[in-house]
């Protein structure tokens, strides 16, 4: 399990920053974040190192979060890369399981990567492949799925305590309290989902009289999800409330429960992106889900690793570094990086957002 940093908070103003274009906003406040002034500090003068092959390593491809974290197009990984002037590359298999991702890392290794930027879909099975990029001296940096045991830096989108108190906090008043919960998670394998699971286990304490009765895993695939959602609805036809904490599956989800015999009975919430989520929040099957903005993530975790690896910073807390337009960041501990707070969609906002 990755760790929730007490640095910052730094609260990422995401409606501002989409409504004014995702690319180019800069509306973020960083707010009280001490500044290191130890030796280390003096090094944020060195200049950043030019023309590093990095490859930014999704969970899989094709799936629209990751697509919005690493494109160029929506200001992410490879839109900051190319600022610092930075060789960027995406790449990954098709499946969200590491059988499917290990070859592009060893791929990327393979054509001779400086830096790794890796979302991990099973932090075991990955660790000796990204061991032995660290011992070659490549700069391993996680984003969005941690592999705590192999890599330099960690990038995380949100606490893990702040999401997974949020997705319960909501499910909980969808259902008044009570009834029977499920969960549809991505692979049982995710370090992030697996995370957030364990602190909604936590938050539901304070909600007695709800029962998590099932977890079900569709594997960030929108067929797998389809399947086991309309399973739940079978073993447990007193079912009342869904949380997917995964953007491929909340939206499957939604559309097995967009039908009259589910929609208000079934409530459902979950980690969404809101060009999916949209017709289900306007319509009621999913009236309020979660997430943070990817395309930051994805930009901050690029800023971060061409810092550590140029040397200008190390995983030691309290390290400070500028991450272009989000400005400037500090090493938590843990050696970790906060984007900032989970922000919650719902018919308020979510016609605001195009990703
Ligand atoms: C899916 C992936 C990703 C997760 C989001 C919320 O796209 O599982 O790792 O962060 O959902």
């Amino acid at each position: 399990m990755h760790n929730s940093t007490k640095s910052g908070p730094r609260r990422v103003s995401l409606l501002c920053a989409v409504t004014v274009g995702l690319a180019i906003a800069s509306m973020v406040a960083v707010s009280g974040v001490a500044t290191a002034s130890s030796p280390r500090a003096v090094k944020a003068t060195r200049p950043l190192e030019k023309n590093l092959k990095v490859f930014v390593i999704p969970k899989n491809l094709g799936n629209s979060y990751f697509t919005t974290a690493d494109s160029y197009n929506s200001g992410g990984a490879l839109f900051a890369l190319k600022q610092l002037g930075e060789v960027g590359t995406e790449t990954s298999g098709t499946a969200a399981t590491p059988s499917s991702q290990i070859p592009a890392i060893e791929g990327a290794i393979t054509k001779g990567a400086n830096i790794l930027i890796v979302s991990a879909t099973d932090p075991d099975a990955l660790c000796p492949t990204l061991k032995g990029a660290m011992a070659r001296g490549v700069t391993v940096v996680t984003y969005d799925s941690d592999a705590p045991a192999c890599r330099d830096l960690w990038i995380e989108q949100a606490t893990s305590q702040g999401i997974g108190d949020i997705e319960v906090d909501i499910i909980a008043k969808e259902m008044g309290d009570a009834g029977q919960l499920a969960i549809v998670s991505a692979a049982p394998t995710a370090t992030n989902q697996n995370a957030w699971i364990g602190y909604m286990k936590q938050e539901l304490k304070k909600y007695p009289k709800i029962q998590l009765v099932k977890i079900v895993y569709g594997m960030d695939d929108t067929a797998t999800s389809t399947t086991v959602t309309e399973g739940l609805l079978t073993a447990y036809p007193n079912l009342k409330g869904i949380i997917s904490p995964t953007t491929v599956g909340v939206a499957a989800a939604a559309a097995v429960l967009d039908t009259a015999k589910y929609r208000g009975i079934v409530h459902l919430t979950g980690l969404g992106t809101p060009l999916a989520m949209k017709k289900y929040v306007l319509d009621g099957t999913c009236p309020e889900f979660a997430l943070w903005n990817p395309a930051q993530l994805g930009y901050l975790a690029a800023y971060a690793a061409v810092n550590y690896a140029s040397g200008v910073i190390t995983n030691a807390p309290g390290q400070s570094f500028s991450a272009g337009k989000l400005g400037k960041y500090t090493v938590g501990a843990g050696d970790t990086v906060l984007l900032g707070l989970p922000f919650i969609f719902n018919k308020s906002n979510i016609a605001q957002f195009h990703f």
